[in-house]
Order: structure tokens, then sequence, then C-alpha cells
């Protein structure tokens, strides 16, 4: 089912199924073994003009938005989960300047993510601060004209291999929510490292790496918004993003789902396909059901983001939590289907297992997106009775 897209979302669907094919098929079992960031597919993606799919024509994008990051992000995520994360995660790092930049900023660091010459990373997550987005400790001084930042940001995708960072930092004498600020930083600026590179599970061909900021001076103009506006800017970022990682579980599960059908339909066992036997016939209903049901809310809660809803944190939180579940039981029951092949790393299949799971803990663990429909759905309870 291809939703209800328009011809321009259907070609752009096509051509990322052809890169997908084309360029991310052929490397993502080596990018998965070695963890080496997918350039071939960044430029195969920025000389198709993918990268500004989301941003507005006058900073030299198409003009789309969450539904056209989504079909990409979907496309790709069906080869691979990895690469597809690196595509995505530039938008997560875009989206602050999107939202709350000045023109001036846009038209500085937006022109040069539509092209895809230039990535970003989104910088929120210290070792103390994960799910308690609050607890951020990097600090940000005011001295003369320059911020002057100090401290360790952990786990940030495209970590070293973005040339842009949005980065949460503390500023003023405010703790918690109000204390938070947001800035811009780019990569070659004095006092900003790269530390620890990641070892991880799975989408190994996206980089995780620490930011280290040691006395790094960035100019007053990078702030986005103004001091203490950085909490809101991460949510707002998040509401906006959301569907994105939930479009990128939804690929990974209709990318287990299909190899498991071929798989299905050619394995014969006891004289005859192993499709042939319920068993086998009602898992696969299940994932097919599941996985329609996450497109629906995926595009869904992209099209809300789209059409400028200001309440939009309950449906990405829903689109999220639900897609992400969805992609880890329809890996795990895709590798049940193939059995002892699907066991074997010559397979793909276990690696969209392993790729699957990080869409329930990042971007918000599964369990804080639950906090954020629980409280969302008793606050219009609450209000509905007044
Ligand atoms: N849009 C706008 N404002 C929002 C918002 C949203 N989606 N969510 C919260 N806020 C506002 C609240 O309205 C509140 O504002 P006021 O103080 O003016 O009333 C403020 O932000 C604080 O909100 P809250 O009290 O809900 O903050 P909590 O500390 O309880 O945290 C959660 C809220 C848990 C939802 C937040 O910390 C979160 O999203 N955590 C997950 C972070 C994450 O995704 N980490 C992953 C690493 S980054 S890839």
């Amino acid at each position: 089912m291809s939703w209800f897209f328009n011809d321009e979302q259907l070609m752009l669907k096509d051509l990322c199924a052809r890169i997908a094919r084309e360029k991310a098929l052929p490397i993502r079992a080596e990018l998965d073994r070695t963890g080496e960031f997918p350039w071939e597919v960044v430029k195969a993606m920025a000389a198709a003009d993918i990268y500004g799919i989301y941003i507005p024509e006058e900073y030299g994008g198409f003009g789309g938005g969450a539904v056209e990051m989504c079909i990409a992000t979907e496309e790709l995520s069906k080869v691979c989960g990895g690469i597809a994360l690196s595509f995505a995660a530039s938008a997560l790092g875009a989206y602050p300047i999107l939202l709350f930049g000045t023109e001036e900023q846009k038209q500085k660091y937006l022109t040069r993510l539509a092209s895809g010459k230039s990535l970003a990373a989104f910088a929120l997550t210290e070792a103390g601060a994960g799910s308690d987005a609050s607890a951020v400790r990097t600090r940000a001084e005011l001295v003369g004209d320059e911020y002057v930042l100090n401290g360790t940001k952990q786990y940030i995708t495209n970590g070293g291999d973005a040339d842009i960072y949005t980065v949460m930092v503390r500023t003023g004498d405010k703790e918690g929510v109000r204390g938070m600020s947001a800035l811009i930083v780019e990569r070659d600026t004095p006092g900003f490292t790269f530390g620890k590179k990641e070892e991880k599970m799975g989408i190994r061909a996206s980089s995780t790496r620490e930011l280290i900021f040691q006395d790094c001076r960035v100019p007053k103009e990078n702030l986005l918004d103004r001091e203490g506006r950085g909490f809101k800017i991460a949510m707002k970022t998040f509401d906006k993003s959301r569907p994105g990682v939930a479009a990128q579980a939804l690929g990974i599960a209709q990318g287990a789902f299909d190899e498991a059908i071929r798989y299905a339909r050619h394995r014969h066992q006891f004289g005859k396909s192993i499709a042939s036997f319920q068993g086998i016939q009602f898992m696969l209903a299940d994932m097919a059901t599941q996985i329609e049901a996450a497109r629906g809310l995926v595009y869904t809660a992209a099209q809300l983001v789209d059409s400028g809803g200001k309440n939009v944190a309950k449906i990405s939180a829903m689109a999220k939590t639900f897609a992400s579940d969805v992609a880890m039981k329809v890996t795990t029951d895709a590798v049940q289907v193939e059995g002892g092949y699907g066991y074997m790393k010559e397979y793909p299949l276990e690696k969209m297992m392993r790729d699957a799971k990080i869409t329930q803990i990042y971007e918000g663990t599964n369990q804080i997106q639950r906090l954020v429909i629980a409280r969302t759905i008793l606050r219009e309870a609450a209000s509905a009775d007044r």
C-alpha cells in the first residue's frame, strides 16, 4: 500500500527505493561489519537533491516536510536502518535551525544542509542526561561576544561526520528546563574535538561519537532563539523528528517482512513450501497487519506535523512507540520464519533485528513516549471536564 501520496511524493519514493537498491544494498553487510560511514550513499542522495526535501525552497530545498522525510527514511530503512539513520540524523540536527533559527542562521546553514554537502547532528545526550533531558551539564558562558563551551556530549549520531551541530547547553544560573539553551557549533571550531566512537549492536553504518568542548568559543549569533529556550527547542524538535524514527522502524519491519515472505514461499519442508503451513501463514498475516497499522500512524503523524498542528507531541510519540515495537516484533518473527538461516550473519535478517532494537530506545525511550502520551491524554481529559 502506498498510503495517500501525491505524484511528487510517489516519485520521491521510487527515487529513494532505487538509490537504496543500487547504492545501499551492495554495501550494507560490509558497513555493518566495518562500521564505516556510508559516504557513497550520502553522495548519491545529495546528487539526487534528497537532502533538501524537508527544507523550504528559499534555502535551496524542495519545500517538503515530515511526510517527505518519512518516505525517504522508510525506503532507505527497508534496505539498511543504519544508512537511513545517517541520512535522517542530519534532519534532526537541522530542525532546531528550521524551527527557531533567524533568517541569517537559516540562510547560512540550511542552504548548506539542503545541498547535502554538509551534514548536521543534534547533541543533547550526556553521561547523566538521557531520558531526563533537562539534566544537561555542558555549560556555555557568555564572555564578550562569544559563548565559551565546556563539557562532553555522548552517543551523538553523525558525530565526527557532520559539519553543523545543534548543541544543548546550560546557560545562566537557572537549573533544570529553564536554564537550557541551544547553540549552533561548527565542526572546525577550536576547542571542539571528537572522543570515543561507539561500537554498537546495530545501525552500525551510522556513526555514534562523543563530542568534547574545551573552552570552545562560539559567536553569540549562533544562539538559537534566546537563552533559556533550549528545552522547548529540544521538545519541539522531537515532535517533528519522532515520526522519522517511526518511519525508520517501519522500513526495517517492511524490509524484514519482505525477506520472510520470500523465504517462506521458496523454502520447502515436508514436501511443500513452508508458506503453505497455517502456522507460518498466521505469522505472516500478523506481521503484515502490524506493518500496515504502523504505516497508518507514521503518515498520520507526519501529515499532522506538516499541517502545523500545535499539539503533535502525542501523535508523534504514538507513531514512534508503535512503529518501533512493531519493528522489534516483526524482525524477531521474521528471523523465526527463516529459522537457522535467519539467525546467520550470512543473511540480512539478523542485522535487521539488531537494527530494530535502537528504535525503541533513541529519541526518547518508548517508556518516555508512553509518559508523553499518558500526560497528554490525561490533560485533555481534565480540560474536557472543565
Ligand atoms: N512542546 C512544547 N513544550 C513542551 C513539550 C513539547 N512537546 N514538552 C514539554 N514542554 C514544556 C512543558 O510545557 C513545560 O513548560 P512550562 O514549564 O513552561 O510549563 C516544560 O517543557 C517542561 O516540561 P515537563 O515538565 O514535561 O519536563 P520533564 O522534565 O518532566 O520532561 C520529558 C519531559 C520526559 C518528556 C522530556 O524530558 C523528554 O522528552 N525526555 C526524553 C529526551 C530524549 O528524547 N532523549 C533522547 C536523547 S536525544 S536523541
